[in-house]
This record gives structure tokens, C-alpha cells and sequence, in this order.
């Protein structure tokens, strides 16, 4: 073929995007609103009539059942989800299980943007003595010692994900098949910044809103073809409603952002 497509997505809301909780490789459930969102995500697949050969997904449940319901809604069940470790979220190292906005009242806003959106300033480490120490997971038994991260930057998910790309994505695509990945908010950003040959210091600013699914068509040398569909700053175009899903993207920006709906009401409900 002279042009490729592939479907990225981010795993529905889980459990803790709506607690406002770091996550990075902490395995999390989806949360009902993110299974509702998977299924709203396989009905567009479905709509524009986008064929699946194979899903690769990170080896954390939120991508994968995900992925495992988008492959039942097509009724698409026999289809391999083949999982890698290293599309796994960012490591975000001392940060996972803590509250977002909590994590800024402590340490500032700024701080907080440059431990989640810098390029090359990872979060503090984890110790491997933290509970969340992948280390301890069986999991990642075969992974090496020294490969295992303790915190990582979005430049470290690039260096730990671009090979991946090239030695196993890149020739499932060139062979023919129409690939879905679904993956988290920033493995997608280190995607796209790949394909769409985006600078570091414009990186910063983009966000990736949950189960939106992502449509990226690709020329022969794998160059993404710009379509007349999207609207956002990546050539690929997401499937949905233009505002909602950029009020979606606006509300990853804004998880660290003072929230004056949660203020206590000015008076007290009735008993
Ligand atoms: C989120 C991303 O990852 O968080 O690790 O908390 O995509 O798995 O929900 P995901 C996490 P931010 O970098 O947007 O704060």
C-alpha cells in the first residue's frame, strides 16, 4: 500500500485521573466514566469504518481493557493485544499515588508543570524500597535491572519507546496491518512528537485527552500526511466532537489548576 493508517488511543479515565492522583506505571483499574468512554471510542472506530489488525498495548489494565473493549464492540474478539512494558505511562517516580493538586499546594505550581510537562526534568526518583517499586512486580522480571526506571522525564519515555517503535511497530505497519495502540497520555505525546517531528519546547504544551480516538494516515516512508480533518496542531485527526474533545484536552492541562467549584458552599446544605 502507499499509505498507512493507525489508530492511537488513550486509555479511558481510570480510576485515578478521577481521584486527580499521579498514576505513571501504578496498574490502576478504568473507572466506570472510562469504560463508558472506551465504548463511545469503538462506536466512532466503528462509524468511520476503520479496520484493526492487531492492538499493542502497555502491559497496565486501564490501556488494555481499553483496548479489550474496543476489540469486543467490533466484535473483534480473535484479534491478537500484544503488550509491551515499554509502552507503559511515564514513570512518575516519587510522585505516583499522590493528588495533583495537593502535589501543587506543596511544591508550587511551577514546580508541579515542570515535574509533569518539561521535556527533560524527571519527577524526584522512587526509592526502591517505595511500595509502587515495579521492581517487586513479576511482571517486569525479565525486564533488566538496570532498564527498570525509578522516575522518568518525557525524553527518557522517548529513548525507552523509540526503539520499540522502529524494531517491532514500524514493520507490523510496513507489513500491512492496521494497527490500534493504545497507550496513555504521555507514550501517545513521545509518539506524536515522532511523527509529527515536533520541537521539545512545543511538546510542553500538548496535551492528549482520554479515549479520543486518534487517526494517523501515513505515506510510504511513514511521514504522517497532514489531514483536512484535524484541526489540532498534529496531522493526524481525532474522532469526536471538535469543542468537547478540546475541553477535554483543556481539562488534562488544568488538573493542577485552583478549582474554586470545590470550595465548601457558602451555605451549609439542610440536613
Ligand atoms: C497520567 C498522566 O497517565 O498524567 O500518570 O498520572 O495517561 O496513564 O492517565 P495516564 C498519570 P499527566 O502527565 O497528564 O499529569
Amino acid at each position: 500500500p502507499d499509505k498507512y493508517t493507525i489508530i492511537l488511543i488513550r486509555h479511558g479515565e481510570s480510576q485515578w485521573n478521577v481521584e486527580n492522583r499521579f498514576t505513571g506505571w501504578v496498574d490502576v483499574p478504568l473507572a466506570p466514566s472510562g469504560e463508558a468512554e472506551s465504548h463511545r471510542a469503538a462506536k466512532a472506530i466503528e462509524q468511520e469504518k476503520l479496520g484493526i489488525d492487531v492492538v499493542y498495548s502497555s502491559v497496565l489494565k486501564r490501556a488494555i481493557k481499553t483496548g479489550m473493549n474496543i476489540l469486543e464492540d467490533l466484535d473483534l474478539m480473535h484479534i491478537p493485544i500484544i503488550k509491551r512494558w515499554k509502552l507503559n505511562e511515564r514513570h512518575y517516580g516519587a510522585l505516583q499515588g499522590l493528588n495533583k493538586k495537593e502535589t501543587v499546594e506543596k511544591h508550587g505550581m511551577e514546580q508541579v508543570n515542570v515535574w509533569r510537562r518539561s521535556y527533560d526534568t524527571p519527577p524526584p526518583a522512587m526509592e526502591e524500597d517505595h511500595e509502587f517499586w515495579p521492581g517487586k512486580d513479576p511482571r517486569y522480571k525479565d525486564v533488566r535491572p538496570a532498564e527498570l526506571p525509578k522516575s522518568e522525564s518525557l525524553k527518557d519515555v522517548v529513548n525507552r519507546f523509540m526503539p520499540l517503535w522502529e524494531e517491532e511497530l514500524v514493520p507490523e505497519i510496513r507489513s500491512g496491518k492496521r494497527l490500534l495502540i493504545a497507550a496513555h497520555g504521555n507514550t501517545l505525546r513521545a509518539l506524536v512528537k515522532h511523527l509529527d517531528k515536533i520541537p521539545e519546547d512545543v511538546i510542553t504544551g500538548l496535551n492528549i485527552p482520554t479515549a479520543v480516538p486518534l487517526v494517523y494516515e501515513l505515506d510510504k516512508e511513514l511521514n504522517p500526511i497532514k489531514s483536512d480533518r484535524s484541526w489540532s496542531p498534529l496531522s493526524g485527526y481525532y474522532l469526536g466532537d471538535e469543542e468537547e474533545i478540546r475541553r477535554a484536552i483543556d481539562g488534562v492541562s488544568n488538573q493542577t489548576a485552583a478549582s474554586p467549584s470545590k470550595e465548601p458552599p457558602a451555605v451549609p446544605a439542610p440536613e
